[in-house]
């Protein structure tokens, strides 16, 4: 296939053509000599549902997997077109953040280990928003993905279905998106339509749910993806083995990534029993050997709940369902002897709502977090009772990145230096990488590895310069922050360290102090106001910074624009320092760590999610890790923290903090500043001051940035990185679909 394929590359006309005209006929000629691979006959398959799925660009990495990424470029340098152009076309961002990417690389991995996993999703019409700073101020747009065409999907229409809404039927139209690998499984993407023209259901991404309006959307989204995806994997198995549903979970897995796809519980039992006549208690049955949950934030705002009215009038029947699904689930409780308050914690029924999580941990048989702190945190406190009765049920499999993307794809020239080392058989078997650790204190290899860090912040700083007009300091150290922005995630706690670091600069206290830039990612949901008050702020500090001669030339701070997955790619290989710093218990795994680390940048990072682990593997004294533990942070909650007592501590601290009030800076009459002042000082209705404990954090971190600003520079920091990178294999996402395989499907 692969030589054929070239031949056609190679017999491509370009003269004349356009760079989109070029890049639709190249995906094209790949498209047209790919095909699927269904499961085979008796072959057990796992199918994902995701509400999200943050692509990426496809082209480069589609050619990888094929292996013809280097001899493509070839051919096209011949006929003088350099390959780096397509880099205009823009990501497929069906997706928020962590979430939404990390199901991205787990489909990746399972084709690239050959094993029959399949996604189904939303082809949302527009993906998450287009990003603009005007005046420091996020700017929302909508993103047109498609505006460079789609070559990249199929359209089949002929396995289009129908959606049952109380107000009529939407027509659920497949995008079968090929992830290729050791075999070529399928992303189905659905379209919503109703008379031939799109239906807002696969319009945007995450509508504003903050209005009634905007929930009753993003529920029709989550059934509309539920029940296509039911259908279309009952279907094939009818298709395939009858009507012998006893033996469905023989064959199939269903992986419900987060609480967003679990109405596809609800969905089974209504299809079952309505349309094959199966008795509720045996769909239910069938249920528990099929659905499998991963929780992936315990965030309580992150966690679905239906409201019944709005899913008696949208949804009637799956509504009866699930009521009786409540009703087994009492009497079930009761027989077991369960007290009042261990029913309630686990009531699938809440008073006016349905949980989602509560359904999904009484019917999957594994529920799984995502790192070995989020599980544990599982287990002893989001779902303890459940633990309590069913221990069994609770597994954790830690996330992983794709290498391919997030190693071979975005740093040739470290992957080239691995290859020269250990040679490349890592390429397929990404434990191999672990032979790097033997050149730890191999002075020329170390040099070699500087040399490409530098090379790689380099390349950075020129994307950056074109996209942002703003050149880096030259050969300064990067830090860098770049994920969803929230407050748990701690952006702010960020900001407050440079304030201080740049107040001591200016008193003269850190002579000795090295270059440095601190890079900001990242984009605020729209209706998020203190995240867009901190966006703001940021943008406020960097400008104040860049115009005083007095400190900018050693340091500055960026918020680069539009943060998106094809952005991550250049940062993650260029950064030095990946910042960490959510409050200890709040952030599940994170990914974006995994990808620094791979990359060889030192982790500056709380004991939260993957942090732990990845300080495990790499040493703690090769990485950076401060702050509060779990075990802290709790007894901070259950002892009343006191958010301004630990404030007045620290003059420096205090001065910091200030500035949102005292008018140093200007949030343009906004009132964003002093909202988030308050929010630190005195609370909200909801919570205490300081919520998510930055006046505790603080002080250690600045601490914790100047050491790494004194010893880098040196060969110990230079191995210190190196040893990250060398350390990096177990967090591919290859061991965890392993994992998922062997723990959860019982694939083989
Ligand atoms: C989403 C949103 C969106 C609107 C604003 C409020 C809000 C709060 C929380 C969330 C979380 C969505 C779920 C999510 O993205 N979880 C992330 O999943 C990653 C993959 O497992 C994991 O690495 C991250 O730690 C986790 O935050």
């Amino acid at each position: 296939m692969k030589e054929k394929l070239l031949k056609e590359i190679e017999s491509l006309d370009a003269d004349g053509k356009g760079t989109i005209e070029l890049y639709n006929e190249l995906s094209g000629a790949v498209m047209r000599n790919l095909t699927f691979t269904p499961p085979a006959h008796g072959e057990k398959a796992a199918h994902y549902l995701s509400i999200e799925y943050l692509i990426g660009r496809m082209f480069y990495n589609n050619l990888l997997e094929l292996g013809i990424l280097k001899e493509t470029e070839e051919i096209l340098r011949r006929k003088g077109i350099d390959a780096s152009a397509f880099e205009q076309i823009e990501d497929a961002a069906l997706g928020n953040g962590g979430l939404g990417r990390f199901a991205a690389c787990f489909l990746d991995s399972a084709a690239g280990l050959g094993l029959p996993v399949y996604g189904y999703g939303i082809r949302y019409r527009y993906g998450l928003f287009r990003q603009e700073f005007s005046d420091g101020f996020q700017q929302e747009f909508p993103d047109d993905w498609q505006s460079f065409g789609d070559p990249w999907s199929v359209r089949r229409d002929g396995e289009a279905r129908a959606v049952q809404f109380a107000d009529g039927e939407v027509l659920a139209v497949p995008y079968d998106v090929p992830i290729i690998g050791k075999r070529v499984n399928a992303l189905r993407l659905y379209r919503a339509e109703k008379n031939g023209a799109e239906d807002r259901i696969s319009e945007y991404l995450y509508p504003a749910d903050d209005t009634e309006e905007g929930k009753r959307l993003r529920l029709r989204q989550e059934y509309f993806l539920s029940a296509a995806a039911i259908g279309d994997c009952v279907d094939r198995f009818v298709r395939e083995y009858g009507e012998e549903f006893d033996r469905f979970g023989a064959y199939n897995a269903i992986q419900l990534n987060d609480t967003h796809p679990v109405l596809a519980i609800a969905e089974w039992v209504r299809l079952l029993t309505s349309r094959y006549g199966v008795s509720f208690k045996d769909a239910v049955q069938t249920a528990r050997r099929t659905f499998q949950y991963t929780n992936h934030t315990i965030l309580p705002e992150a966690l679905e709940w239906w409201p019944k009215r709005m899913l008696r009038s949208e949804l009637p029947e799956v509504y009866e369902i699930l009521r009786k699904l409540d009703a087994s689930q009492r009497r079930a409780m009761r027989r077991a002897g369960a007290t009042e308050q261990e029913q309630a914690a686990l009531r699938i029924s809440n008073g006016d709502a349905f949980s989602m999580a509560n359904l999904a941990v009484d019917i999957c048989e594994h529920v799984n977090g995502v790192a070995k702190i989020h599980s544990e945190i599982l287990r002893n406190s989001l779902f303890r009772t459940a633990c309590r009765y069913a221990p069994e049920k609770f597994v954790n499999v830690t996330n992983g990145i794709t290498q391919r993307r997030w190693l071979m794809l975005c740093n040739a020239e470290l992957s080239a230096l691995i290859d020269r080392c250990i040679g490349t058989q890592w390429r397929e078997r990404i434990e191999g990488l672990e032979e790097m650790r033997k050149f730890a204190s191999d002075g020329r290899v170390l040099a070699e590895f500087a040399a490409i860090k530098g090379e790689k912040k380099r390349q950075l700083s020129e994307y950056i310069a074109k996209r942002e007009g703003v050149r880096l300091l030259p050969n300064a150290i990067v830090y860098a922050q770049v994920k969803r922005l929230h407050e748990y995630k701690r952006q702010l706690m960020t900001a407050f360290a440079i304030l201080e670091i740049c107040e001591k600069l200016k008193r003269g206290e850190l002579p000795d102090f090295k270059p440095s830039v601190f890079l900001f990612g990242a984009k605020s949901a729209p209706s998020y106001r203190r995240a867009k008050g901190i966006i703001k702020f940021i943008n406020e500090i960097a400008k104040a910074i860049a115009e005083d001669d007095a400190v900018n030339r050693r340091l500055q701070v960026v918020f680069v624009t539009d943060y998106k997955v094809s952005y991550a790619e250049k940062i993650v290989a260029g950064a030095d320092v990946s910042l960490q710093v959510s409050t200890a218990g709040l952030e599940a795994s994170g990914t974006g760590n995994m990808k620094f680390m791979m990359n060889g940048a030192v982790t500056c990072g709380t004991l939260d999610g993957a942090n732990i682990e990845i300080a495990e593997r790499a040493g703690k004294e090769n990485n950076y890790i401060f702050g509060a533990s779990v075990e802290e942070i709790d007894a901070l909650r259950r002892g009343g923290y006191d958010a301004n007592e630990y404030l007045a501590r620290d003059a420096a601290m205090t001065r910091a903090v200030r500035t949102l009030a005292d008018g140093t800076f200007s949030d343009g009459g906004t009132g964003y500043f002093s909202e988030l002042y308050e929010s630190l000082t005195e609370g909200a209705s909801w919570h205490k001051g300081d919520h998510y404990f930055i006046f505790r954090d603080l002080p250690d971190y600045v601490e914790t940035l100047l050491r790494i600003n004194r010893e880098y520079g040196t060969e110990e920091f230079t191995r210190k990185q190196f040893v990250n990178m060398a350390s990096s294999a177990y967090f591919s996402s290859d061991r965890s679909i392993a994992e998922y395989a062997a723990n959860i499907w019982h694939l083989r």
